[in-house]
């Protein structure tokens, strides 16, 4: 096969990728990456494959055919409108989708079915920024583009571990400090993250006070003579308001570092910064936007910038990053309830009858719909009746969790689209529609700073799935809206959208795809990557032109949260965000054996000192309850916590522990204004648990029901399925039987009991000696080599019965640690060996054993090792 380029499914960074299907690189003339590829993107293509895909319509279990299922949809959707109205429905979608699928369903239920009920995962994600950049710019525009972070002499990123979440941003960052020392980085976030190996300067700030940082910094510049007072009386109103109240907590720094919980030094050395560089980006993402105050919190950002005029100019602007691949282009079509569409309000009398003529419909939905968490409370009261869930995994990303799956186990219907077969959503899904995923489906994104690229398919489509738009095409066309869903290939939906777009510049917004509307399917197929507004400057709002009614931004007067006292009940602070090489809810990184060589298990990261204070152990475990849930994960100490917070990952599900949803824990606390939830602050308890015993188990099945499990891929496959590493604990004593029934049908087996020591081990073999299951338990973790064991599934090579039994080969090496570079798979103590033998630099380390010289991603690490080996 001839190679395509297309853009990658992880990241709002949107890089560009070229493969022919078996082989995989950048895309050099991509703007977004010129070439470069993290980990999760070079990685893509061993996620693809029909193992656990969905390949056919089901109905309540059952395989149905695509008529009968789309029939069914609609007649089930029609039925619930007729009887109960329109906002008896509801779709939940999601930026994974793409612009053209994203751009029917709104269509579909905004146009025709007639409520606003469409609300997708970026309410959870982007929509406090959006709220910011609404209430400051008068529209939902990121003013700057990545050039900008480059040509910056201060980057500030705060609430953003950009080194893990946005890789090629955070590595461009990187190159450009290292070409110009001069620039500085400031990162503020309370806990220290592999970001931070780039900053000058470390805030670690208290969780939930950025408004009183940032207003602080407003009152700074306005002490020391920093402000635009021109830019601010030419382009700018409410200003005053604003500065009055950011003045409420006064100036007296000492005490506002104090109630930040950082040192005056750094307090006063990050606001000289800002007032002495005119090439300023702030950059901010989820520590920002998953708060209670997040649209505040995003707009006292904003504040700063327009008080020192520094919006869309070159190296000079506030940066809200995207966390999807395409949930910027969600938020042009109007996938959020409380947006039309193009940017145009749907409680604006004239923006509805201009989208009404164009759309030429009488249904066009007249009121706001619900926003994520109230729909699924509307779910779980019985006021919706009907939800169709695309590309998204509420109940697992969805604050309290368990809810909303008790909610949609007792809705009417359920319809879940996704790729793959199993999940925590699809489990209570009534019917299951296959779609096409990444490397199939064919379209648009958007990516952080507007670029709209082509999404390409290069793999046939497995069994019988469809792209996500020809479904709900067909739904509506089902539904009796044929004349409006008569589409036949993406490329129209993508040039009506663009037309649409004429619209937004109706009524001043910056939006602007009109060039592409009379774009022939030829020139769809061949379109290269293009910043909107097509045909025009990268940067928005440089000429202090806003889309504010009188042209002008407006600051927000923001006032400082109120501070909750912690209970006694739930003292520690949880927080929780990404790891480098997970993505969400794992279902395709989870097929990636390799992508759990860098965190294996679900863990929450504690400081030392609350290690030692709720009598906790580095590597055992912890129960944590909150108010609303609980969960089991293992303990990492990280002294880069600030004490009485801990961090844990949102990636593991029940798909691949027994209970490490931190989402079970998180209560629903939304922001006022954009109804995100306040993901980052959860107040829980944690406490030790002590498992009477240990164990490994490898097996295809399903694994057994005991206190603590966590599953990693093994990169073989067996016929019955791919062999699954279990590292499982527990409480209960086993018994043989139990064990046994743990283990497949096996032809052979070996065994080894020692009750003295409490150790059992056993290994199945098929009739040809091959090794199909092992198990080992033991009253401490049995030793074993678990890469070794692995690779004892893949080979054809012969199994030495001692060797299995032990879990190791016979010449069995030094334990080299964890792995630290994925790529190259090079482990710790070889990179501390190179260290030993002079490698002084992450170059040096490098050339001596190619750890960090592919995509990057680990030099955080690395660095942290050269640093502790320097110690
Ligand atoms: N590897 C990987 N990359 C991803 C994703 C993924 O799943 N995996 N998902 C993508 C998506 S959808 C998104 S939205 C982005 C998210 O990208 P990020 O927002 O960068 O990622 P998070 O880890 O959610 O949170 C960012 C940081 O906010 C900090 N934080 C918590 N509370 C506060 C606070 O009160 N103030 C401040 N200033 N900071 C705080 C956290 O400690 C954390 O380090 O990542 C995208 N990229
Ligand atoms: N505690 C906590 N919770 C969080 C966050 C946090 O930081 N902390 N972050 C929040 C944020 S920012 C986000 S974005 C969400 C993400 O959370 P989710 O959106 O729930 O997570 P994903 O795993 O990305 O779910 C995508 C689903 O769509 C499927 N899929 C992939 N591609 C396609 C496709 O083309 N078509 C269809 N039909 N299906 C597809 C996948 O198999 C998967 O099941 O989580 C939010 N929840
Ligand atoms: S930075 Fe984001 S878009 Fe780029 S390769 Fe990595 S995951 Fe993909
Ligand atoms: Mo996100």
């Amino acid at each position: 096969m001839s190679s395509i380029c297309t853009t990658c499914p992880y990241c709002g960074v949107g890089c560009g990728i070229r493969t022919d299907g078996n082989t995989l690189q950048g895309d050099e003339i991509h703007p977004a990456n010129g070439g470069r590829l993290c980990v999760k993107g070079s990685s893509v293509l061993e996620t693809l494959g029909d193992q656990d895909r969905l390949l056919y319509p089901e109905i309540e279990g059952l395989r149905a055919s695509w008529n009968h299922a789309l029939d069914e949809v609609a007649n089930r959707f029609r039925r619930i409108v007729d009887e109960h109205g329109p906002d008896a429905v509801a779709f939940y979608v999601s930026g994974q989708l793409l612009t053209e699928d994203y751009y029917v369903a709104n269509k579909l239920m905004k146009g025709y079915i007639g409520s606003a009920n469409i609300d997708t995962n970026s309410r959870l994600c982007m929509s406090s920024a959006v709220v910011a950049h609404k209430r400051a710019f008068g529209e939902d525009v990121v003013p700057g583009c990545y050039e900008d972070l480059e040509i910056a002499d201060l980057v500030i990123l705060t609430g953003s571990n950009t080194a893990w979440a946005h890789p090629i941003v955070y590595q461009r960052i990187a190159a450009a400090k290292q070409a110009r020392p001069e620039m500085k980085v400031v990162v503020i976030d309370p806990r220290r993250t592999a970001t931070c190996d780039l900053a000058d300067l470390h805030i670690a700030v208290r969780p939930g006070q950025d408004v009183p940082l940032f207003n602080g910094l407003l009152t700074w510049l306005d002490d020391h003579n920093a402000l635009d007072g021109e830019y601010i009386a030419a382009h700018t109103n409410g200003f005053d308001a604003a500065l009055s109240t950011a003045r409420e907590q006064g100036n007296d720094w000492d005490a506002l570092a104090s109630q930040l919980g950082v040192s005056k030094v750094d307090l006063t050395t990050f606001y000289h910064w800002f007032a002495t560089c005119d090439k300023t980006v702030t950059v901010f993402s989820q520590g920002v936007n998953q708060a209670r105050n997040g649209s505040d919190q995003g707009n006292a950002i904003i504040n700063a910038h327009l008080a020192t005029g520094r919006v869309g100019k070159p190296g000079a602007s506030p940066f809200s990053i995207t966390g999807q691949p395409n949930a910027m282009g969600g938020r042009e079509v109007g996938g959020l309830a409380n947006q039309l569409a193009v940017h145009l309000d749907i409680d604006n009398q004239e923006h509805h009858a201009a989208v009404a003529d164009f759309w030429q419909t009488e249904n066009l939905a007249r009121e706001n719909g619900l926003t994520a968490v109230d729909l699924f409370n509307a779910v779980e009261s019985g006021q919706v009746k009907a939800v169709w869930i695309m590309a998204t995994n509420p109940v697992d990303s969805l604050p309290e969790a368990d809810r909303v799956r008790h909610a949609l186990m007792a809705c009417d219907t359920v319809v879940v689209s996704d790729c793959v077969a199993s999940g925590d959503t699809l489990a209570c899904a009534d019917i299951r529609l296959p779609a096409l995923g990444w490397g199939e489906k064919s379209g648009m994104v958007t990516n952080s700073e507007r670029c709209v690229s082509r999404q390409r398919p290069f793999v046939p489509a497995p069994g019988e799935a469809k792209a996500d738009w020809w479904i709900i095409t067909e739904v509506a066309r089902r539904m009796g809206y044929a004349d409006a869903f008569g589409y036949q290939h993406e490329h129209e939906i993508f040039a009506e959208y663009s037309a649409l777009t004429a619209l937004a510049g109706r009524f001043g917004k910056r939006l602007d795809l009109t060039a592409a509307a009379e774009m022939s399917a030829d020139q769809y197929e061949s379109w290269e990557p293009q910043q909107w507004p097509l045909q025009a400057d990268p940067r928005c709002f440089g000429d202090g032109q806003f889309a504010t009614p009188d042209g002008r931004a407006r600051f927000v007067a923001c006032k400082n949260p109120v501070v909750h006292k912690m209970g006694d009940a739930y003292p520690v602070i949880l927080n929780s965000g990404r790891i480098r090489d997970q993505w969400h809810t794992m279902t395709r990184t989870g097929r990636a054996g390799r992508l759990f060589a860098h965190l294996s298990e679900p863990f929450t990261a504690l400081h030392p000192k609350d290690i030692e204070r709720y009598r906790l152990t580095d590597g055992g475990f912890v129960r944590l309850t909150s108010k609303v849930g609980d969960a089991l994960v293992r303990v990492k100490s990280d002294a880069g916590q600030r004490p009485g917070t801990a961090f844990m990952p949102m990636h593991w599900t029940d798909q691949f522990s027994r209970r490490a949803r931190v989402d079970a824990l998180v209560p629903a606390r939304l922001d006022p204004h954009s109804g995100q939830p306040a993901f980052k602050h959860t107040p829980v308890n944690v406490s030790d648990w002590q498992p009477r015993w240990h164990g490994w188990l490898f097996t295809a099945a399903t694994p057994p029901a005991v206190e603590y499990w966590a599953r990693v891929p093994v990169d073989a496959f067996l016929q019955a399925g791919q062999v699954q590493r279990y590292r499982l604990a527990g409480d209960a004593d086993l018994t043989e039987q139990q064990l046994h029934e743990w283990m497949p049908e096996a032809a052979q087996w070996l065994a080894l009991n020692d009750p003295s020591t409490g150790h059992f081990r056993r290994a199945a073999l098929d009739a040809d000696g091959k090794l199909i299951a092992w198990l080992a338990i033991g009253e401490s973790l049995p030793l074993c080599d678990v890469e070794w064991l692995a690779s004892c599934f893949a080979d054809e090579q012969d199994v030495q019965p001692l060797s299995i039994l032990a879990g190791q080969p016979a010449d069995a090496g030094p334990d080299l640690g964890p792995v630290i570079c994925s790529c190259h798979q090079v482990r710790q103590k070889t990179i501390e060996a190179a260290v030993e033998e002079g490698a002084d630099t992450v170059e040096a380390i490098g050339q001596c054993c190619k750890a960090g010289t592919n995509c990057g991603s680990c030099i955080p690490e690395l660095k942290g090792l050269l640093a502790t080996s320097a110690v």
